[in-house]
C-alpha cells in the first residue's frame, strides 16, 4: 500500500516537473482590440512555443495601461499589451528576445516591438531586416533592448 503510494506521488511529481517545453514559463495576460486578428496570431505563436496565454478583448488599450502604472510613448505602443511576470510587452516581440527578458530580468517596465513589422511573429510577409525591441521605462529616448 505504501509502495503504491510512493509510486503515484513520484508520477504525479514527474508529471508536474516536465512542462510541454523545456524552459518554465510564466502565463501571459494579453490585451487587444477585438478586431485584431494579429494580435490572436501572436498569442497561439506563444502557446505553441509553451506559454499559457489569456487573451482578453478591449476597446481601450490605453486605459489598460494606465490602470497597470505603464506609461509608454506612443511610437512605442504595439496593437496589443500584453502582461508577462512583472512585465508588459507591446507588439509582435518573438521568442528569443522574450526569454532573455524572462531569464535577464532587466530593471525596466517592458519592452517594444512597434509597428507591425512584416515576417514577425503572428503577422504575414518576409521579414526584410532585423527587428529591433525597445525597452520600456528608461527614461531618455527609447534605448534598444535587442535586436532579431
Ligand atoms: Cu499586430
Amino acid at each position: 500500500m505504501f509502495r503504491s503510494i510512493l509510486s503515484i506521488l513520484a508520477f504525479v511529481v514527474a508529471l508536474a516537473v516536465s512542462p510541454a517545453s523545456s524552459t518554465e514559463r510564466p502565463p501571459a495576460t494579453l490585451y487587444k482590440n477585438p478586431q485584431c486578428g494579429c494580435c490572436e496570431q501572436y498569442a497561439n505563436y506563444l502557446r505553441r512555443n509553451g506559454f499559457t496565454v489569456k487573451v482578453v478583448p478591449t476597446h481601450n488599450l490605453s486605459l489598460i495601461r494606465r490602470q497597470a502604472g505603464v506609461s509608454i510613448p506612443e511610437k512605442l505602443e504595439g496593437c496589443h499589451t500584453m502582461f508577462i511576470d512583472k512585465y508588459v510587452v507591446e507588439g509582435h516581440v518573438p521568442l528569443k528576445t522574450l526569454d532573455k527578458l524572462l531569464t535577464e530580468r532587466p530593471a525596466i517596465r517592458g519592452i517594444s516591438l512597434p509597428g507591425m513589422p512584416d515576417g514577425s511573429p503572428g503577422m504575414t510577409g518576409q521579414k526584410t531586416e532585423p527587428f529591433t525591441i525597445f525597452e520600456i521605462g528608461s527614461d531618455a529616448d527609447p534605448r534598444v533592448y535587442a535586436t532579431e
